[in-house]
């Protein structure tokens, strides 16, 4: 069988949904999957590549030390500064969008991503991922502030996320269904290797941080409290857990054969909105979900329909396998 690169998919995706797919889109996930390349080096050399190690430490300057989360930012930062494809960039690592700089063109879309999730896992060896969403810049916008970037995660026109695990893949959707990568580190590009994933309606698996079991809210509890109790319980059948701790590897998890993956507002970060972040986290897991026949809600709402109101706005987040996003979400609905 013929392997299809990356790049011919996106050539081919251009062909066929030419409205979807524009040659300035296809250069922005290059450039993008570009960089996740080069992080995907630096988590693989580990300790070796001198970049794990705690946050504030310092070197002979009195400079900051590189984490890795620190040169994942840098990385696609770089990458992606260069190319006129982009009109400004967001991330969790900076306060304040990124403008491109005025010795470079500018272009029509944004690009908001978290470079390294799941950075507790980083030292532990642990899988970690980069997510990242595009929006279109409002038109007539030269200069973007965030303001621009506060567009409702259907908005989205791409997202995708790398997860750096045993091997790096690549997940994908620019709303016409889901594609996953793998890279072939022989040939240094991603190799198709799924082409429609598709998220079982049903499942016997959930993914959530336990330790806040007395934290969380009564639809919460009833949700869990019926999965484990199991077979005597209302459900009458088993329930299996998983939680990785890096948002990209239980989402990888749940697109491969299915789950339910929760991080509910709850009483320790109520006042914080929530754990996980609307534009960089919750926007394109809910978009790669929906688009592989999944759900994605707030407890109450559709996650793509949320108008944000700041760029680092977190929310509640429910997805995954549709039918048991549904129950959760009527839980909390007061509809079941
Ligand atoms: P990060 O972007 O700072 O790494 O935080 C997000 C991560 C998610 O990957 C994961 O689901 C969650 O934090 C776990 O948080 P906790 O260990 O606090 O439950
Ligand atoms: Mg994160």
């Amino acid at each position: 069988m013929t392997s299809i690169s990356l790049s011919r998919f996106l050539l081919e995706a251009q062909r066929s949904h030419p409205d979807a797919m524009t040659p300035d889109l296809r250069l922005l996930i290059e450039v993008v999957a570009r960089a996740c390349k080069t992080i995907s080096n630096a988590v693989n050399k580990g300790a070796l590549g001198n970049v794990l190690g705690n946050v504030g430490t310092v070197n002979v300057q009195g400079e900051a030390q590189k984490r890795l989360d620190v040169l994942s930012n840098e990385i696609l930062l770089e990458a992606n500064e260069w190319g006129g494809h982009l009109a400004a960039l967001a991330s969790e690592e900076m306060d304040d969008p990124h403008p491109i700089p005025n010795r470079y063109p500018k272009g029509e879309y944004l690009l908001v991503f978290d470079p390294l999730d799941g950075s507790s896992n980083i030292d532990v060896n642990v899988s970690v991922g980069t997510i990242f969403s595009v929006l279109r810049c409002p038109e007539g916008v030269r200069e973007p502030t965030a303001a621009d970037f506060l567009q409702p995660g259907s908005r989205q026109v791409v997202a995708g996320y790398t997860v750096y695990g045993p091997s790096t893949t690549l997940v994908l959707t620019f709303g016409q269904g889901v594609a996953s990568f793998t890279l072939d580190r022989e040939q240094g590009s991603f190799v198709l290797t799924q082409r429609a994933l598709r998220i079982p309606e049903d499942t016997s698996e959930y993914a959530i941080n336990a330790s806040n079991r007395r934290h969380w809210d009564p639809p919460v509890q009833r949700y869990i409290g019926e999965l484990d109790a199991g077979k005597t319980g209302p459900r009458g059948r088993d329930f299996n857990m998983r939680w990785v701790g890096s948002m990209v590897a239980d989402v990888h998890r749940i697109l491969t054969r299915g789950g339910i993956f929760m991080y509910p507002v709850d009483a320790k970060c109520r006042d914080k909105g929530g754990r996980l972040r609307l534009l960089y986290e919750a926007n394109p897991m809910g978009f790669i979900v929906e688009q592989a026949g999944g759900a994605a809600t707030d407890g109450r709402q559709r996650i793509l329909d949320v108008q944000p109101h700041a760029l680092h706005q977190r929310i509640g987040v429910f997805l995954g396998s549709r039918n048991e996003v549904e129950r959760v979400t009527a839980y909390h609905l007061g509809a079941a």
